[in-house]
């Protein structure tokens, strides 16, 4: 037996600009290679970079230490409209949002900011703090996992709706009570939802730049429109578990001077906290979306709290 990898699998030619994608997983995931991010990259690279981002759903960049805060922006701008950093954590600037173990950790599967009608379209995280075991992050493909629903599920999903909100309970997903009891993470959670904001929105959107059909679930769900809370419960699980399948997700194993960027209009992701308590630190800037629209055109819908000073519509 020869050990051989099959290199035509794994090697991808550059393309005109230089660009080189190399698919990391079979559903989701890519590095892209022969990139200097910033905020003066040319039109055929930005070009490049969207069409791997909606094939892949997420794409990671090594060799970014370069950048800054301001370097991060300005390839945001090339990308899309910079969001506030969130509709009610503060940010360290107007824009940049920091993911700092010292304030939360975000280890249970989500869609960034469902809970408002215009959910992020997607987001760009890089590196500047590193613990120096785990703290990796996975990424689900969530049109893939519509994908392959049986037909009798897709029919089920189609028609349904559901209510997120920010007002989650965190402590249902807990993996100890101790968890509950560190007062920066409780202050955390009180800024998080000191607004309360809830929407409806079809769980099966249709993707506005592909057309796909993608699942939009996750952990601010709290319940599924016209169903009651066992209901909901069951339902959600059945729906969730199709979606953060193995097969049907990519983990990244985070270096510095590293950027993911994910669309968020396909994907959920799960910053696996195993780094004890070392300090993981890095910077986000979330790029502006528009209102989910379901399969029979119905848009997503406001019940509670006005997020124009998030992103504008
Ligand atoms: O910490 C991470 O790797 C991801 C955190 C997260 O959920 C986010 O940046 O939206
Ligand atoms: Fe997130």
């Amino acid at each position: 037996m020869t050990l051989q990898a099959d290199t035509s699998a794994r090697s991808a030619a550059a393309g005109s600009n230089g660009v080189t994608v190399v698919r990391i997983g079979g559903r989701i995931g890519a590095r892209v290679d022969g990139v200097r991010l910033g905020p003066g990259l040319d039109t055929g690279v930005v070009a490049d970079i969207r069409a791997a981002l909606l094939e892949h759903k997420v794409i990671f960049f090594r060799g970014q230490e370069h950048l800054d805060d301001d370097g991060q922006l300005g390839f945001a701008r090339l990308l899309g409209a910079p969001t506030a950093a969130h509709p009610t954590v503060r940010g360290s600037s107007t824009h940049v949002l920091p993911i700092d173990s010292e304030r939360s950790k975000a280890n249970s599967w989500h869609t960034d900011v469902t809970f408002v009608d215009r959910v992020p379209a997607a987001s760009i995280l890089r590196a500047i703090h590193l613990p120096p075991y785990g703290g990796t992050t996975t990424w689900a493909n969530t049109a893939a996992a519509y994908q392959a629903l049986p037909v009798p599920l897709k029919n089920l999903a189609d028609r349904l709706w559901a209510v997120h909100t920010n007002a989650f309970d965190y402590a249902a997903d807990a993996e100890s009570v101790s968890d509950e009891l560190d007062e920066r993470l409780v202050a955390y959670r009180e800024e998080f939802r000191s607004t309360v904001y809830e929407t409806e929105h079809p769980v099966v959107r249709v993707h506005p730049e592909t057309g796909e059909r993608a699942l939009l679930l996750g952990h601010f769900v709290r319940e599924f429109v016209g169903l009651n809370g066992k209901e909901s419960h069951a339902l959600f699980h059945l729906l969730q578990d199709r979606v953060i399948r193995l097969e049907n997700t990519v983990r990244w194993s985070w270096e510095p001077g590293d950027v993911a960027i994910w669309d968020n209009r396909a994907t959920q992701h799960y910053a696996i906290s195993d780094y004890d308590d070392h300090h993981r630190l890095l910077h986000r800037i979330t790029l502006a979306g528009d209102v989910p629209v379901g399969v029979d055109g119905a848009r997503s819908i406001t019940r509670s709290g006005d997020a124009a000073h998030f992103s504008a519509l």
